[in-house]
């Protein structure tokens, strides 16, 4: 099977450790195509971010349908786009925030987000609070850490989110940490060796859980909110983005 990961910013080698962790968690059969959008912003950390993020992850859901891809994962922990995304797409569509907070409601109790910025705390429980998973969420932190210096082999990121888990473990009576970045998909393996709890990482989680759905031959349903957006024209610079009159 085929499964397109979009990182729905635009920093190529934050698409490439995407995809290297998207691959090891995928099986032998599967294939993994990782890309980025051809536009929009270098890191989401904000609202606006998402917004101006979505018209590109858009483009690639579209450009995967005319190839036939089998399924995707929006790799970006806000979610972005993510009901259109199911609308424009046949086979399935998760998101990591999704995917992770689902996995972790299978393996614990209660879990902790440890994510970038304060500031994308609040979509982080919003998304817990849309996907019925407010109630395994015990909290989320923040470790002040700006997207891409987690791009930066310099930066003492890794640290960072080890002291920010530790005072998750000590403090808010969690038993599963979900990281809150697809950027820090790479650590997972090693935190939880360290920490000694499970801890997820929404890239390989969605992966995994998007090969179950395709193997069990599900796909988006399309009676009702996610069938294909009814086809009109668009004005300026949305005018690519019209869809056609082609019934699906
Ligand atoms: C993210 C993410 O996963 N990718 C990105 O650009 N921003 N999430 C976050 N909480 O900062």
């Amino acid at each position: 099977m085929r499964i397109k990961v979009i990182n729905p910013n635009t920093t190529q080698s934050m698409t490439d450790k995407i995809g290297a962790c998207a691959r090891a968690a995928a099986r032998p059969g599967t294939e993994v195509i990782a890309v980025s959008p051809a536009m929009g912003p270098v890191s989401i950390e904000s609202h606006y971010d998402e917004a101006l993020a979505t018209p590109g992850l858009l483009a690639e859901i579209a450009a995967g349908e005319a190839a036939g891809v089998d399924a995707y994962l929006i790799a970006c922990f806000g979610d972005p786009g993510l009901k259109a995304a199911r609308e424009l797409a046949r086979g399935p569509v998760l998101g990591i925030a999704e995917a992770a907070m689902h996995a972790a409601s299978f393996i614990g109790s209660r879990f902790t987000v440890v994510t970038t910025l304060a500031r994308t705390m609040g979509q982080a429980h919003h998304l817990a609070e849309a996907y019925g998973m407010a109630r395994f969420c015990a909290r989320v932190r923040a470790c002040e850490l700006p997207v891409l210096e987690l791009e930066d082999p310099r930066s003492n990121a890794r640290a960072r989110i080890v002291d920010e888990c530790r005072r998750a473990l000590d403090e808010d009576g969690c038993d599963v940490l979900v990281l809150g970045c697809a950027g820090m998909a790479d650590l997972c393996r090693s935190l939880s060796e360290e920490l000694g709890v499970p801890v997820i990482d929404g890239v390989s989680a969605g992966v995994t859980l998007l090969e179950s759905l395709v193997s069990l031959g599900l796909k988006t349903s399309k009676r009702g909110e996610l069938a294909h957006p009814l086809p009109k024209p668009m004005t300026g610079l949305m005018q690519p983005f019209a869809l056609g009159s082609g019934a699906r």
